[in-house]
């Protein structure tokens, strides 16, 4: 782009004068955001146009990254640091009365996502753009993203996000590419010549109307898209109307639309509802119908689509690509069974980014049935034969069959629906593939090994280092030259000067930098004052048992007891920084939010405590949220039980921040203990390998308990009253078997190698100069969990791109 300011500003004036008829510098800040953004989707959907054209006059074949959750964040910040045009903005807004810092202040987060798996997708997005891949997301453009978390008298309580009250500027609706999608009524089957037809009857369709994201890239001309679906009522039903059916007919209104209205706020536990697989539905039918369309407009003909795109199902949460793939194939373009199955084999790829059972997706029979009689058929079929040719390979075994079959026990298994028609599986960490090929997957791993495959996941770092920590990336920029901006790896130039004690001076000047913004957020937000000098300890992500927040809340407990019982118990000080949303049913998890801050209004206001340890729960944590924290964290909390942590992304984001991690082995952990070394991490607890034997062995909490009379002393602070509140059931779950095993996620039973842990780190903080250089080594190695590796790795060995 680089534009002339004279330019950028006639093009601002023009868009004002359309929207809002005024000019550019009579504009409110609201009104200015909207100018500006319009601009930059103006531009965006140009070049997309552009690109995509250009690319597929070459016959090149494209992915589609299929996912119920895109977590895009703020958008203008991104898109202008992608165009290389940001100080050309400041410079032609501050010469319109303007700032820019004010623009991207109203820029809404776009939280179409739970965590993890949707942010994934994003930074996918802008990591497959940046290496000029013709890419495209489709997911829902639900109308409510993840709710706004508040805490009121400490309790979590959920408020609807209208992300699109501003967010709407940067999506572009097109109307005349709607598709339709159908739900309920019966199958009809007849012959027609020979051949079998089948259509819906007495169904109820909705229609889908797409609206465009652009996704940018750093440095290059390639723009790509998100696509998300609403779903709106067919026109007006002029028959019910002309027969006085008013009332039915806009029942039907609502019906439709309630289907893109709102997230479901869950993750890693599945519910089945039946609005959520209308959505799965709707995301799956819409988006596959219009590349099947494109497809035809542009090659005429089915014989090559395996050759020309790839459709890639994030989770199982889009697992319907495969009977409806097979629908479309069979029943609309008369495919034979034989020919659509194959096609979608070669078509179709799966992540899982979960092992824990009561995550993997199922839906009841009688639910599957009713909503979706057709694709239900197709599925019954899909599960006979599979069930036939695995009874060949595995005679007789039918435990293992039942296992590793679609449908059994009443339920339409979505994991194995994918595992019987995809190509090629992934897992997201070295260690979580290795549970997947070696465990619960390990009877389709058997038969067909070479369908398996690791990515670990990787994050768009020009989002979390060079966006959201300038003043790190500027200094970076400055010492080693702009290589990194484009290769990760780049960073490694850093280990170089691991001995340079202005080098490690000045990467502790910024740290303190970027802790003081935090601890300004933090006055302003939780009224607590915070020292910069004390340690950053940072555990962020959705609030989940698996997690251990719990572990980390009776480790402060514990300090809390040492210093009450010896004034001159040595600790270093410490701020202990939680950010966490728990889904809006999960009673336990908002037990342990509860638990959080009734431990930080103790701690923080104790006479014995208040000076060494603060403990800070920073509501409503999101992408722009989490863009402010992880600068700022010195220790990064990785604490899950051995084996439950698919990979993780905040483990890498803190990483390359600077934050030395204290974890468990567990997901990417593994691999980043490979990247520092020991000496740069603080690893602690049980391994995935001893969890397995602790449970199988019958484990009992007593024993840890009993060895430990800090410990007791701890579980005793959760109902003795000392806390402004009791938590019975918290104790409850870590000692009883009232919620399932007693303490199922081994908190106790990795208390103590915890506490010595956060003893050694901290001993080592002490240090400047020791923590400095693990610091400083955690950014060196952090080149890589790069997305733009994890992508190169999907498109190379996965979806089989070309450059
Ligand atoms: C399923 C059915 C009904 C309603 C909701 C859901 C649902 C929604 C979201 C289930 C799971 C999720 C999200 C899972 C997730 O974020 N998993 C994380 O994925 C990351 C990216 O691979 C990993 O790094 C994390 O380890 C993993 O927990």
């Amino acid at each position: 782009m680089p534009l002339p300011t004279f330019e950028l500003t006639y093009k601002l004036n023009e868009i004002s004068s359309r929207l809002f008829s005024i000019s550019f510098n009579n504009t409110t800040d609201i009104q200015a955001y909207k100018v500006v953004c319009t601009y930059i989707k103006e531009l965006l959907a140009k070049k997309q146009t552009e690109f995509y054209n250009s690319q597929i006059k070459k016959e090149k074949k494209q992915v589609y990254y299929m996912s119920m959750e895109f977590l895009v964040g703020t958008s203008l910040k991104n898109n202008l640091f992608n165009l290389g045009v940001e100080k050309l903005f400041f410079k032609v807004l501050s010469e319109n009365g303007k700032n820019l810092n004010d623009l991207y202040a109203l820029d809404p987060d776009a939280g179409l996502g739970n965590g993890g798996l949707g942010r994934l997708a994003c930074c996918y997005m802008d990591s497959l753009t940046t290496q000029n891949f013709v890419a495209t997301g489709f997911s829902i453009r639900y109308e409510f993203g993840i709710f706004k978390q508040k805490i009121i008298d400490g309790w979590q309580m959920e408020f609807p996000d209208n992300w699109l009250d501003k967010g709407e500027v940067w999506l572009r609706p097109r109307e005349d590419d709607a598709v339709y999608v159908s739900f309920g009524g019966e199958t009809e089957e007849w012959y027609e010549n020979g051949h079998f037809k089948t259509k819906l009857k007495n169904c109820k369709t909705v229609k889908a109307i797409p609206y465009d994201m652009f996704i940018t890239g750093y440095n290059t001309k390639a723009v790509n898209k998100l696509v998300l679906w609403s779903a709106v009522v067919p026109d007006f039903d002029m028959s019910a109307f002309s027969r006085g059916d008013y009332l039915r007919s806009l029942e039907q209104n609502t019906m439709a639309e309630v289907i893109s209205k709102v997230l479901y706020p869950a993750d890693d536990h599945t519910e089945g509802k039946r609005l959520r697989l209308k959505q799965q539905y709707l995301l799956c039918s819409a988006s596959l119908q219009s590349i099947v369309n494109f497809h035809l407009k542009k090659y005429k003909t089915l014989s090559n689509i395996e050759e020309k795109i790839a459709i890639h199902i994030n989770d199982t949460h889009p697992a319907l690509c495969v009977p409806e793939l097979m629908r479309i194939f069979m029943d609309e373009h008369d495919l034979s069974w034989d020919e659509a199955f194959l096609k979608c084999s070669k078509i179709l790829t799966y992540t899982n980014h979960t092992v824990m059972s009561e995550a993997l997706e199922k839906w009841s029979v009688e639910l599957f049935k009713t909503e979706l009689p057709r694709i239900y058929k197709i599925t019954e079929e899909i599960n006979r034969r599979l069930v036939k040719y695995l009874s060949d390979i595995y005679p007789n075994d039918y435990k293992k069959i039942d296992y590793m079959s679609v449908i059994s026990d009443g339920y339409v298994k979505m994991y194995n629906l994918c595992l019987s028609c995809c190509h090629k599986i992934n897992g997201v960490s070295a260690l979580h593939t290795k549970i997947l090929t070696e465990g619960i997957f390990k009877d389709y791993y058997n038969i067909d090994n070479a369908r398996f495959l690791n990515v670990t996941n990787g994050i768009a770092y020009r989002r979390w280092l060079c966006q959201a920590n300038p003043n790190l990336s500027n200094y970076l920029l400055k010492l080693l030259g702009p290589g990194f901006l484009t290769d990760c790896n780049a960073l490694s130039e850093l280990k170089n000067h691991k001995n340079n004690k202005t080098v490690l001076t000045d990467l502790y000047t910024i740290k303190q930098q970027n802790k003081a913004a935090l601890a300004k957020y933090i006055s302003q937000n939780n009224g607590i004052k915070v020292d910069i000098n004390s340690v950053f300890d940072v555990q962020i992500k959705r609030l989940h048992e698996y997690k251990r927040q719990l572990l980390n809340v009776l480790h402060i407990l514990y300090l809390y007891i040492r210093l009450k019982e010896d004034k001159n118990f040595h600790i270093t000080p410490k701020t202990f920084i939680f950010g966490a949303k728990a889904s809006a049913g999960y009673i336990m998890a908002k037990q342990i939010i509860s638990l959080i801050n009734s431990a930080a209004e103790l701690i923080n206001n104790s006479p014995v405590t208040k000076d060494l340890i603060k403990v800070v729960f920073l509501e409503d944590y999101r992408v722009s949220l989490a863009e402010k924290i992880i600068p700022a964290a010195d220790i990064s909390e990785q604490i899950s039980l051995a084996g439950k942590e698919a990979s993780g992304t905040g483990n890498m984001k803190l990483m390359i921040n600077g934050a030395v991690t204290l974890g468990t082995l567990d997901g990417a952990n593994v691999e980043i203990l490979k990247c520092v070394g020991k000496n740069n991490i603080y690893i602690f607890g049980n391994t995935e390998k001893q969890v397995e034997e602790i449970l199988s062995s019958g484990y009992n909490v007593f024993n840890y308990i009993n060895k430990n009379p800090y410990l007791k002393q701890v579980l005793n602070m959760l109902v003795s009253g000392e806390l402004n509140k009791r938590f019975p059931d918290i104790l409850d779950s870590l000692t009883t078997n009232k919620y399932g095993i007693a303490d199922r996620f081994l908190n106790l039973a990795d208390f103590d190698s915890y506490v010595l842990a956060q003893e050694e780190i901290s001993r080592a903080y002490e240090n400047k100069e020791k923590f400095g250089r693990m610091s400083l080594m955690n950014i060196a190695n952090a080149g890589l969990f790069s997305a733009d590796r994890s992508v190169l790795e999907y498109a190379f060995n996965i979806w089989d791109l070309k450059r």
